[in-house]
């Protein structure tokens, strides 16, 4: 008898824990379904992605003789769902086991549980170890701490891996660089033209295929150049390392209008679906500065993004689901405004951050956190309807490393597991941090009325509209010091301005008690 192994849309890497012990006579399952597929509308880029890269993985599979068993989406008999599909291969015979790693998202992970009752064979579900620290590595760290912070986690992982170590002290002496790593963007300043990978056949194919398919889901599939095979996404690594690394750093939290990438990575993706390895992409940075590719604070930037913010959120994420989710600190019930969909806004900022999003699948963090995400915590909107955003909008999407990001950081609906303070910012951040408030039709200097920019009042807005939540943090205690401070035809301007454009954007002006 042989074995089934599952291999998942995000599990495309050869090192799979799951295939490391094929023998002749085992099959391989991967297959295209709509459960997967719609779950949430994920956006098309993403799914186009995710079909193809899965279609050159299985090949390359084959050509390591590899016997596949491959379901497309336009398959007749295809059953839809990934459950229905293993059933339907275990219906064929000959298998006494089904093999598969763990999934990055909790909802499939329970439904797994139940696979060896309902098929009435063993079900062997292997830990995911693409990760640099497994989870037991992280439980054992966050055991009896009331307080979860990444930069410890990030530090330890520093001192294990050995990465940007001088001994057993951190390489320049210092752990963090991050306040090397809040410039503006110089107006002048080359950006580097991306390198592109051109869709092939099999993408080509992929991409009508979702366009007649997902017809009716978020985002444009024009201008695809992701990779899709693990050799094209370490070509996407060594162009990052040596065209945008060396800039990474100064310019990480900067914004430009359609300028969608910058110095970022546009490596997530790659990461998430298993093509890119993190440590190995750790190890490629760390070179780049000892070979004097790239200076330290954008390296050691880089490296805690990966090595630090994904370990840590991952950890958060498993160690806090289910209740993670339920979870809504701040009471933010207003439904998720018609214009994230569309981008018809007249506040810039958000505007762009929305249009890159549905052209390319992709926005960098600084737009994710401080643009959408940040309009999105001022204006109370409901938490389950900004994860549902995120996780279909993004190419780098999956539950995992979707739900810390949108729940903790952004929102603070987790209350403070991920963030001291929420990440709340007025239209000066904005202004700072990008060029968009050179063409928006509101004016951010303006602190009320209609003509000022709806993030200076919303500010305030969300300050007095969770007091009761928000005045015991003592990070905020300046600024609420600041709001008492502030006299009473002010308070009277900030809530009426917000009033007026909850109104506007078709939300309820007042915030639902709790
Ligand atoms: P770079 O800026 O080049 O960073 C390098 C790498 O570091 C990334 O590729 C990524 O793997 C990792 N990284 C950076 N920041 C984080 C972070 N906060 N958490 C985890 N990994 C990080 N990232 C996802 O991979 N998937 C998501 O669904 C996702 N949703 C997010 C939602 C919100 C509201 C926010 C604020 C952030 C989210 N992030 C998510 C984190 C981060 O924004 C993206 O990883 C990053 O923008 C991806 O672009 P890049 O590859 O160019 O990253
Ligand atoms: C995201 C996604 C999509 C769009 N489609 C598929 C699919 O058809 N088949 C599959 O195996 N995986 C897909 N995925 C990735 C899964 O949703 C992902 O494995 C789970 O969310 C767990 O992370």
């Amino acid at each position: 008898m042989a074995t089934l192994r599952l291999v998942l849309g995000d599990q495309l890497s050869a090192s799979l824990a799951s295939l490391r012990d094929y023998e002749a006579g085992d099959v391989v399952l991967m297959a295209e379904v709509g459960e997967e597929a719609t779950y949430v509308k994920h956006h098309k880029k993403k799914i186009a992605f995710l079909f193809s890269a899965m279609r050159h993985f299985a090949a390359e599979l084959e050509s390591r003789q590899m016997s596949v068993r491959y379901t497309r989406i336009d398959d007749d008999a295809n059953a839809g769902s990934l459950a229905g599909e293993v059933e339907r291969a275990l219906q064929g015979g000959g298998f006494d086991k089904v093999v598969v790693v763990e999934p990055g998202e909790h909802r499939l992970r329970e439904a797994m549980r139940g696979w060896s009752e309902h098929f009435g064979v063993p079900v062997d579900i292997r830990r995911d170890d693409r990760f640099i620290a497994p989870l037991d590595r992280f439980n054992t760290w966050a055991e009896g701490k009331k307080r979860l912070t990444m930069e410890y986690f990030y530090r330890e992982l520093r001192r294990e891996t050995g990465i940007l170590m001088d001994g057993d002290q951190p390489e320049g002496g210092q752990w963090n660089f991050d306040h090397d790593n809040r410039e503006r963007l110089p107006p002048d300043i080359t950006i580097p033209e991306r390198h592109r990978v051109e869709p092939d056949d099999i993408t080509r194919t992929v991409i009508n295929q979702v366009a007649q398919r997902f017809s009716d889901h978020f985002g444009d599939l024009e201008d695809f150049w992701f990779a899709v095979t693990a050799e094209d996404a370490e070509a996407q690594l060594d162009w990052f390392i040596t065209e945008a690394l060396p800039d990474f750093g100064a310019y990480q939290d900067a914004m430009k209008q359609g300028e969608a990438f910058l110095f970022h990575s546009v490596l997530s993706l790659y990461l998430n679906a298993g093509l890119l390895d993190p440590l190995t992409v750790c190890k490629r940075a760390e070179k780049a500065y000892y070979d004097g590719v790239a200076p330290l604070n954008a390296v050691e930037g880089f490296i805690r993004q990966i090595l630090g913010w994904r370990e840590f959120v991952r950890g958060i994420y498993w160690c806090f689901m289910p209740d993670y989710l339920e979870r809504n600190a701040l009471n933010a019930q207003r439904p998720l405004p018609e214009f994230y969909w569309t981008g018809e806004t007249e506040m810039a900022c958000l505007r762009d951050a929305i249009l890159t999003t549905k052209r390319h699948a992709y926005a960098h963090h600084i737009q994710r956190l401080m643009v959408t995400g940040n309009f999105a915590l001022l204006a109370g909107i409901d938490p389950a309807a900004v994860n549902e955003w995120y996780l279909l909008v993004y190419a780098d999407a999956y539950e995992w490393v979707e739900a810390p990001n949108t729940h903790g950081m952004a929102l603070y609906a987790d209350g403070g597991l991920m963030a001291t303070k929420p990440y709340a910012a007025s239209g000066a951040y904005i202004n700072k941090m990008s060029d968009s408030c050179k063409s928006c039709r509101y004016h951010v200097t303006k602190k009320n009325g209609p003509e000022a920019c709806p993030f200076n009042y919303l500010y305030w807005n969300f300050l007095i509209e969770n007091e009761d939540e928000l005045r015991g943090n003592h990070r905020l205690g300046m600024i609420y010091k600041t709001l008492d401070r502030m006299g009473d035809d002010k308070r009277h301007a900030v809530r009426e301005d917000s009033r007026r454009f909850f109104k506007r954007i078709g939300l309820e002006a007042e915030r639902k008690s709790a």
